[in-house]
């Protein structure tokens, strides 16, 4: 794959106006140009910077040792630069998000091609072609900063678009429903998948008492819970997910009239996830498997990309469809409202700096821009006040908007000042709308054309504390799921939610999940019980009934979205000294024709000299690059490497897991031994490959466009299907 430089950061002028809070520089720039009244502060680690000063400027003569009454004597409390650098250090980190506190950012740009002029007058949909700055936030949700990255969760998909007509924030998540439906509940729930309160365990996972009890006391949660049972919690890679507003959003024209829209993010690359057993092992072997993989793809020139897609529906639709468009626990199948295609979304550039850009990055709900609007959807309502709220805490000040990677890129003005880490306060004697001073008589002043102006919706009734009754359906979406998907896909979410609930203490917890899931379908349910060693409950009582007749919904399923090509993905090859260099060459370079990476492993890091005397080196040892870090992988030895090879452990694992995790597998025919010993030469099937020539070295990489070899997975799992 051609290895692409990084592309050059946009430069934007600030804008002209005077006695107005206006836009700053980008954050390139404000690091890039000199500071304030032309100091040279440009910080860049092992950079070019000559002297080192205090952050006051002053030059530094010694940074190594502390200021001592004599060599061996005690500390001096004058000494600034030691206290000054202690202190900041001190202070260096700031609250972990409450929630998606793990997370990795790329910058990029939202490219239109179609335009939606006729439905929004939102700027960024009028013009076909036109480019939008973006800065796209992934993460998971429920573990810390420091949780690994193949934690069964949900995935955020945060999307800030700089427009030219304000910031617009899309916070959406790699599932399209939620588990709640008002967001009273939020604290709640968060609260029971965190870590319990008094063990403080376990870390970034929902397999325990607090978070099945909630669920199985919220039956609204049900639909949800066939998402994140399914494959979509266990991504292969944030390129290898969708994304969705949630969401019903409203799109308003220039005359004021509203078109209901759902959001969708489609990767170019289609739908991946990993097998679970092979994702408790990533996270030993690479915690940063994620972001790790999204750097690399970036930095290797592979950008990202994702499509927009949009479904667009009037009222009428909203009022004769089975479920109220207002519930965030429920979809639109794509087979009803078809997704509309407008757009492209790119992550063509890695941050400068992660805090400063992937930490500070505020996303808020509320940031809309004219021509996109709210719904009364009570879950985004109260969305609305929390990340506003959330950004004061994390970011110490109403000024966040000031922090680059947050400010807008189109000019700004307005009166707001002071408070902490005021960057731009307005300029001149007026700081009060309306006023007489300043070039523009007054400016700036608001403009009832261009402003945003908020959707007229008369008022719905009584002010109430209640649930419409129009959410009460809780379990034919979640059943319309389950029978959208394959049979190994059915088969994953019954054996996730055995492992779930095999980790709560408490029976009866248990016994309530599984009698949600007999309204959901029985032979799921009966399933669970039986791998619970559970008596089948009696069904949970439903608001209403399950609809049953639900059409399924192939864009519900992972694998009938996957991949068309192994492009994007990654082969790992594992090769011992005299491995045939002709056939090690040919599946290098059919990897490299098909878009795809390729990981060398050997015994030694320092590489392995193949049959005809030439040196490979290796990006990983065996015991560092075990097959769950693979899509597929290769073993070619030579004899005595085969040999070495079956004495092991590290190396039998490297194959064992990878037919377990029913990857497709090349072998070159002297690597017997080590089959023998792993347990796998009398198992082998059409998964494995063998690779003897150029011609098989093709085939291999052509026959890797599946996702995995699914037929083997009845043959390595108990529970088969
Ligand atoms: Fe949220 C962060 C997505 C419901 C309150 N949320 C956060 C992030 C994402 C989502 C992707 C991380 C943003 C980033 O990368 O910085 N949240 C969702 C989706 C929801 C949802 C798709 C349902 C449709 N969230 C939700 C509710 C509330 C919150 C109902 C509260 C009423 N979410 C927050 C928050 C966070 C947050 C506490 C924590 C950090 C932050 O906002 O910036 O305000």
């Amino acid at each position: 794959m051609a290895k692409s430089p990084r592309t050059s950061k946009t430069k934007s002028s600030p804008p002209k106006d005077t006695n107005i809070a206006a836009a700053g520089p980008t954050l390139s720039e404000s690091f890039a140009e000199p500071q304030g009244d032309g100091g040279e502060t440009r910080q860049v680690a092992g950079g070019d910077v000559a002297v080192l000063t205090t952050s006051q400027g002053v030059p530094v003569s010694d940074d190594q040792n502390s200021l001592k009454q004599g060599a061996r004597g005690p500390a001096l409390l004058e000494d600034f630069h030691f206290r000054e650098k202690m202190f900041h250090f001190d202070h260096e980190r700031i609250p972990e998000r409450v929630v998606h506190a793990r997370g990795y950012g790329a910058h990029g740009y939202f490219e239109l091609t179609e335009s939606l002029g006729d439905i929004t007058r939102a700027d960024i949909f009028q013009r076909v072609g036109e480019k939008t700055e973006a800065f796209v936030r992934f993460s998971t949700v429920a573990g810390s900063k420091g949780s690994a990255d193949l934690a069964r969760d949900v995935r955020g998909f945060a999307v800030k678009l700089y427009t030219k007509e304000g910031n617009w924030d899309l916070v959406g998540n790699n599932i399209p429903v939620f588990f709640i439906q008002d967001a009273m509940k939020f604290p709640d729930l968060i609260h029971a998948a965190k870590p319990e309160p008094d063990r403080a365990f376990p870390q970034a996972q929902t397999a325990h008492d607090n978070f099945w009890d909630f669920i199985s006391l919220s039956p609204e949660s049900m639909h949800m819970v066939m998402w994140i049972m399914s494959d979509r919690t266990i991504p292969r890679s944030f390129r290898f997910m969708e994304g969705f507003g949630v969401h019903t959003f409203r799109l308003v024209d220039a005359d004021g009239k509203s078109t209901f829209v759902k959001f969708h993010w489609k990767p170019k690359l289609g739908l991946q996830s990993v097998a679970w057993n092979e994702a408790v092992k990533i996270n030993g072997a690479d915690p940063d498997f994620h972001r790790r993989d999204l750097w690399a793809a970036i930095e290797a020139g592979d950008f990202p990309e994702w499509e927009l897609g949009v479904q667009l529906f009037d009222q009428e639709f909203a009022d004769k469809f089975d479920f109220d468009v207002l519930d965030a626990t429920k979809i639109i199948p794509e087979e009803l409202v078809p997704v509309r295609i407008v757009g492209r979304l790119v992550l063509d550039r890695l941050v400068d700096n992660f805090f400063a850009e992937t930490e500070q990055v505020a996303f808020c709900t509320q940031n809309v821009v004219p021509g996109i609007d709210f719904t009364n959807d009570p879950l985004l309502q109260g969305r609305n006040f929390s990340y506003l709220d959330t950004q004061l805490k994390r970011l110490g000040s109403p000024n966040f908007t000031h922090i680059p990677i947050n400010a807008p890129r189109c000019p700004f003005a307005h009166f707001q000042q002071d408070g902490h880490m005021a960057m731009r306060n307005p300029v001149g004697r007026a700081n009060y709308e309306p006023n007489s001073w300043g070039p523009s008589q007054g400016g700036p002043r608001e403009d009832p054309t261009r402003g945003f102006r908020s959707f007229e919706e008369a008022p719905d009734g009584d002010k109430l504390r209640i649930r419409p009754e129009s959410f009460a359906d809780h379990y034919s979406q979640a059943r319309q799921f389950y029978m959208s998907q394959t049979p190994i896909e059915r088969k994953h979410i019954g054996d996730a939610l055995v492992f779930e609930l095999s980790k709560v203490e408490r029976p009866d917890i248990r016994s309530r999940m599984v009698s949600h899931l007999r309204n959901i379908d029985e032979n799921l349910a009966a399933t669970v019980a039986k791998g619970l060693g559970l008596e089948m409950p009696k069904p949970a009582q439903a608001a209403r009934p399950t609809m049953e007749d639900l059409a399924p919904s192939d864009a519900l399923s992972i694998v009938k979205n996957g991949p068309q090509s192994f492009a994007g993905r990654k082969l790992g090859v594992l090769i011992t000294d005299g491995a045939d260099a002709d056939l090690v060459n040919a599946l290098v370079a059919a990897v490299e024709s098909a878009d795809a990476m390729c990981e060398i492993i050997a015994p030694k890091i320092g590489g392995a000299t193949l049959s005809d005397g030439t040196h490979l080196e290796a990006q990983q040892k065996i015991d560092g690059g075990p097959s769950v870090l693979y899509d597929a992988v290769a073993v070619m030895a030579s004899d005595d490497g085969a040999q070495m090879l079956a004495m092991d452990a590290a190396a039998k694992d490297f194959v064992t897991d990878a037919f377990a995790h029913c990857k497709f597998i090349g072998l070159s025919k002297e690597t017997r031994p080590l089959l023998v010993k792993a347990g796998l030469a009398d198992d082998l099937d059409n998964g494995c490959l063998p690779l003897k020539n150029k011609a098989d070295a093709k085939r291999f990489v052509e026959a890797l466009a599946p996702l995995r070899f699914w037929d083997r997975e009845p043959t390595v799992d108990l529970d088969a299907l």
